[in-house]
């Protein structure tokens, strides 16, 4: 089958300034690789549609919801943070972004595709409960879970977040809870933001044990990210047999990036992101959406866009 790509010029306006990591062009790097390798010609492009106010308040407070839109509207220059910059057209964008990843979901359960990327901005993975962080202003793969809960009425959500930053609001949302899965390997918070994400957060209540923190020593590189995801990723994927894949896709870890220090090459993203294809092959008749989270190196967006896009669509 095919696999579907999700993508919106609006995501472009969310302007954060000049100096900003967190930039347009990182979308345009990841649009110019798909096109010039021909990559793009293979999947099949899909306009997003914005999450509703309500789709979004089953992650967030609706007080921080209607703030966001407000702060915005105003024309304040960020919101909770100076790491988060906002324009006029954020609140939109960010809508957009979680709805993004809502459409990839309604195209691979209507069996349209077997797999899709959303390449949205604002990113999502940091945003709490009632706050914005690290870039993030609504956590579009959260929104996207409570949806397939919620309206496609599935059980089991796996969310496998290889971004090199911890997936701190993706895990906040569910740790308590045994029917949403979170993994999230990162660079250990020792060393790098947002201070999370240590091995022994497993979730709490309901949730104890459905909650995986990887932390990863700085340096760490393809062999030892492999040893990580065969001993304890893909083995505490299989064990929950997901119906769903919802993947946070980071293209920070690599050696290129600014913003940390661990060393995967590009050709490692893919290599990941195959073994992902092939658990979701396994358990959920390969359903699997991924997510743009960070990745501010553009180079190496490029690359690893390719090796993540080929991943995808060589995915049955
Ligand atoms: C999506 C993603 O990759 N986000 C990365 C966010 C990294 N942020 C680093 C910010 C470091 C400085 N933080 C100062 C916080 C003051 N409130
Ligand atoms: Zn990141």
């Amino acid at each position: 089958m095919a696999t579907g790509f999700i993508y919106d010029e609006l995501y472009l306006s969310h302007n954060t300034g000049p100096s900003h990591p967190e930039r347009p062009d990182r979308l345009r790097a990841v649009t110019m690789a798909l096109q010039e390798t021909g990559l793009m010609d293979d999947m099949v492009k899909y306009a997003p549609r914005p999450a509703s106010k309500e789709d979004v308040a089953r992650v967030h407070d609706e007080r921080y919801v209607q703030r966001v839109f407000e702060l915005c509207a105003e024309g304040k220059p960020w919101i909770d943070t100076v790491d988060c910059p906002i324009c006029p057209e954020s609140y939109d964008a960010a809508l957009l972004a979680a709805g993004g990843v809502m459409t990839g979901c309604d195209k691979v359960l209507s069996g349209e595709v077997t797999n899709a990327f959303c390449a949205v901005r604002p990113p999502g993975h940091h945003a709490e409960h009632d706050k914005a962080m690290g870039f993030c202003l609504f956590n579009n793969v959260a929104v996207a879970a409570e949806y397939l809960r919620h309206e496609h009425g599935l059980e089991r959500i796996a969310i496998i977040d290889f971004d090199v930053h911890h997936a701190n609001g993706t895990q906040h949302s569910f740790e308590e809870r045994d029917d949403i899965l979170v993994i999230s390997l990162h660079e250990h918070p020792q060393f790098l933001y947002p201070g999370t994400g240590y091995e022994h957060e497993t979730g709490s209540r309901a949730g104890d044990g459905y909650t995986l923190n990887v932390p990863m020593l700085p340096h760490s590189d393809d062999d030892t990210y492999k040893q990580a995801f065969d001993e304890k990723v893909l083995p505490k994927i299989e064990q929950f047999k997901p119906q769903f894949m919802l993947v946070s896709t980071g293209f920070d870890p690599v050696r290129e990036d600014p913003l940390a220090h661990i060393n995967l090459t590009c050709e490692y993203i893919g290599t990941m992101t195959a073994q992902l294809a092939d658990t979701a092959r396994e358990h959920c008749e390969s359903r699997m959406v991924s997510v743009l989270e960070g990745g501010y190196h553009l180079e190496s967006v490029v690359g690893c866009t390719i090796t993540h896009g080929t991943a995808l669509l060589e995915a049955e």
